[in-house]
């Protein structure tokens, strides 16, 4: 049976599919240890006051707005397309993809005005709606629970408004990217329940907290490297301005080791100009925790 009244938050993850794994590792890296969860309808985390639900990501919106679940990771696509009363805490960083507009080749659309009359298969009516009306465009939804990439081959549609992310799948059904409905990432959303239960907000403040730590960890990549003294100012210039470099002395008295937080993908750019400054050593670790 579950221990539904056992005051530890709960957590609403998608049972099996695309945000399953990373939503895990995110909460793991939080410090909750979640493991051998494959299969489980629920499982509590040994190292913080929380019990995992895994459930169809269609059905966490309502459960997180009953209270059922105190928080949930979903895509910003499903709480968009079915509104809930839900609050929105942080945007996650993974699961993303775009709902784009696509069509056969045979099909011509040079901008959004060319979607007007036309036949178009979604599963996301909603958002497809509003971004016609916004664009003030006169066009037929037709829903289809599915497989909406093969509608225009079925003669059911002249265009598809469906989830992209590497656009494999279009391509296999020969059809072409067109442009941008709606971005969407997975994000943390919590109860309004939680507002009248103290005890449990504090634990949502420090989770957050933990999060937050990962996210900022994420974007940025610790840089060590071992730099000639006689070139050291002009390796402190390509390091981000608002990052102040630790600089260690080495054994070698002519070079001094420097250690950076930059930006990930920041030492890409600058790889070739810190060999030619005469940096040798170069190592990029990840971060795991970023506390501000
Ligand atoms: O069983 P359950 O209802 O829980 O899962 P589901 O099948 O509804 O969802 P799932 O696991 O496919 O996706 C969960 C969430 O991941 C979505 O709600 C999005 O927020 C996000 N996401 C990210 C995606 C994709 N990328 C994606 N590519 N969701 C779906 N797709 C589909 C897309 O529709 C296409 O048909 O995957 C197919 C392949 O995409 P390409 O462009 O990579 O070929
Ligand atoms: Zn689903």
């Amino acid at each position: 049976m579950f221990p539904l009244n056992n005051g530890n938050l709960k957590i609403a993850v998608q049972k099996k599919g695309r945000l399953t794994e990373k939503s895990i590792e995110l909460l793991n890296l939080c410090g909750l240890g979640i493991d051998n969860y494959t299969d489980r309808l629920y499982i509590s985390a040994t190292s913080f006051p929380a019990d995992i639900l895994f459930l169809r990501d269609d059905d966490i919106p309502e459960y997180v707005q009953d209270g059922v679940a105190d928080l949930g990771i979903v895509g910003e696509n499903v709480i968009t397309e079915k509104p809930v009363t839900i609050d929105l805490k942080e945007k996650l960083g993974f699961g993303k993809c775009r709902i784009m507009i696509a069509y056969p080749d045979s099909v011509q659309i040079d901008d959004v005005s060319g979607l007007a009359g036309k036949k178009i298969a979604t599963t996301y009516p909603s958002i497809l709606g509003k971004f016609l009306s916004k664009n003030d465009i006169e066009a037929r939804i037709i829903e289809i629970s599915g497989s909406v990439e093969i509608a225009p081959a079925l003669g059911i549609a002249d265009v598809i408004c469906d989830i992209v992310s590497t656009g494999n799948t279009l391509k296999l059904n020969k059809l072409k990217r067109g442009f941008t409905v709606f971005e969407s990432e997975a994000a943390l959303i919590a109860s309004p329940a939680l507002r009248d239960n103290p005890v449990k907000e504090q634990l949502v403040s420090d989770l957050l907290k933990r999060i937050k730590s990962v996210i900022t960890a994420r974007k940025s990549k610790y840089l060590m490297m071992n730099v000639p003294k006689a070139s050291l100012q002009e390796v402190i210039g390509m390091i981000p301005a608002s990052k102040s470099p630790t600089i260690l002395p080495l054994f070698d008295e002519s070079t001094v080791a420097v250690h950076a937080v930059v930006p990930s993908g920041y030492i890409w750019e600058v790889l070739d100009p810190l060999k030619n400054a005469g940096a040798t050593g170069i190592l990029v670790l990840p971060i795991e925790n970023m506390i501000p």
